[in-house]
């Protein structure tokens, strides 16, 4: 039986990488497309390289004519694309607005056009990574966020987000794409990037193990909630929605706990562990304001029992 055929776009990232792993182990051949940069940032997915059902492709999202020259060079009918690539912190977002709207709202702008005239060729379906920051601070009454939750986005992210997000609409409802979106809640794992707050902690209390002399930990508002799905998850979830008819879908765990409560189960995790005991967890961390947004989403709780429903 011949290979499915994938692209992911932004296979660098951590949810690229996940997905790659992920469709490598389903038997797909996967192109990853990846920007070139003078320093490589294959960590991620090294131990791929070598395998002969990937090949990495330079290519840039906010380039068109990088996406045509991928999408000619690909000689199958059938072809799944998952658009992971975005500027994806939203606290950057406000320092880098222009290159956020570029690369997360015009770069996929670029691709469903691409694919707008792929498709009289070639039957080309789309996932499109949306984000629960779309929500911003809006709520349903019962405290969670679903697809029918009005969008209120607070940061340049969120809006560039959300603008990729109706488009990916528009182009399924006006020219019949096969298209769909995961409105994604917060997705971790060892691979996420340490200035993901996540990351940051999990970090330094590994530090801490070895050192338990560090200077604290600095942090930024930790009263927020969020809901964390482990990104092998969410992946999967995102080839589920590709294997169903075209239809957006939350993608979320449905637990809320503070960055306090992330924090602290850290602290918890490796205090019985280290050899010389440590200090209690508030002369740990400090607060500073250098990591507190203009506007923050204070709170957020998915609700997944459509797809749940639907997919299973
Ligand atoms: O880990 P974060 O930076 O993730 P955030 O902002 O929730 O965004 C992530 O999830 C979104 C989906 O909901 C994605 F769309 C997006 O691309 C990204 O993957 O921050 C989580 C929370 C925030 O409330 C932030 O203010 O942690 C708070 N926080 C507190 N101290 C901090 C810090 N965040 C970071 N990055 N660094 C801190 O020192």
């Amino acid at each position: 039986m011949e290979n499915k055929i994938a692209i992911i776009f932004g296979v660098t990232g951590q949810a690229g990488s996940l997905l790659l792993d992920l469709l490598l182990s389903k038997g797909y051949f996967v192109y990853g497309a990846a920007r070139r940069v003078s320093n490589p940032n294959l960590q991620r997915l090294q131990h791929n390289l070598p395998n002969k059902n990937f090949k990495l492709l330079s290519a840039d999202i906010t380039d068109t004519s990088s996406l045509v020259n991928i999408f000619a060079k690909i000689d199958s009918d059938e072809v799944e694309i998952y658009n992971c690539a975005a500027m994806s912190h939203v606290a950057i977002s406000f320092e880098q607005p222009g290159l956020t709207w570029d690369v997360t709202a015009k770069g996929h702008l670029n691709l469903l056009e691409t694919v707008r005239h792929f498709a009289k060729y070639k039957s080309l379906k789309v996932f499109f990574c949306g984000s629960s920051e779309m929500f911003g601070s809006n709520v349903d009454g019962d405290d969670f966020q679903r697809e029918t939750t009005t969008f209120t986005p607070n940061s340049p992210y969120a809006t560039a987000k959300l603008a990729a997000f109706n488009l990916n609409k528009i182009y399924r409802e006006a020219y019949g794409i096969n298209t769909r979106a995961g409105i994604i809640f917060n997705m971790e794992s060892s691979r996420r990037g340490e200035n993901f707050v996540t990351r940051k902690i999990t970090k330094y209390f590994g530090q801490l193990y070895n050192n338990p002399f560090l200077p604290k930990l600095s942090l930024g508002n930790i009263t927020a909630s969020r809901d964390w799905t482990h990104c092998s998850d969410s992946v999967k979830a995102m080839w589920m929605t590709m294997q169903a008819p075209p239809k957006d879908y939350v993608i979320a765990s449905g637990e809320v706990h503070t960055v306090y409560d992330f924090m602290k189960k850290c602290y918890e995790f490796i205090k019985d562990k280290v050899e010389i005991p440590l200090k209690p967890l508030e002369e740990l961390y400090e607060i500073d304001p250098l990591f507190y947004r203009p506007l923050e989403v204070q709170y957020l709780a998915g609700d997944a029992s459509l797809i749940k429903k639907d997919l299973g």
